[in-house]
């Protein structure tokens, strides 16, 4: 069995969410998302919407989604590959080069983002429209 796994806050899910976690899906079998715990946003200097307790269950209910956990640190990723045997690591090519180091332990495939939309335009947007 194939798995997959890649990282992301995934606040106010929308499109580009979705189509990263299809694509990431068609890559293999098993696909893993570690969300990021409220916890490590406040180091990521990123204050979420939902909680994220709230933004992993969404996420498990998105067909494409076989397994959510929680990304509480920005160095787990060597042992979460490790740990559950993960072949491809999957990211939005904003991240490209960023996680090359773990092309020691397993594919790293960056993809291209979906124009138009980010959590941060939604906010945007809508206060806009205030
Ligand atoms: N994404 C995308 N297209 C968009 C918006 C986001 O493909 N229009 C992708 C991002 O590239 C990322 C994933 O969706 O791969 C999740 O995006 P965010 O929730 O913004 O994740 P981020 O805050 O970048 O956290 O350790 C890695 C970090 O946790 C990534």
């Amino acid at each position: 069995m194939k798995k997959v796994i890649t990282y992301g806050t995934f606040d106010l899910f929308h499109v580009g969410h979705l189509n990263i976690l299809k694509r990431a899906k068609e890559l293999g079998d098993y696909l893993i998302v570690a969300v990021s715990s409220d916890a490590f946003n406040a180091i990521k200097g990123k204050k979420a919407y939902h909680k994220d307790v709230d933004r992993k269950a969404i996420l498990e209910a998105i067909r494409y989604v076989d397994e959510v956990i929680f990304e509480e640190s920005w160095d787990q990723k060597i042992k979460d590959v490790q740990e559950h045997d993960v072949d491809v690591f999957v990211m939005g090519d904003d991240w490209k080069g960023q996680f090359d180091f773990l092309k020691d332990y397993c594919e790293v495939v960056y993809l291209p983002r979906t124009e138009g939309i980010s959590t941060t335009k939604i906010k945007d947007d809508l206060k806009d429209k205030m």
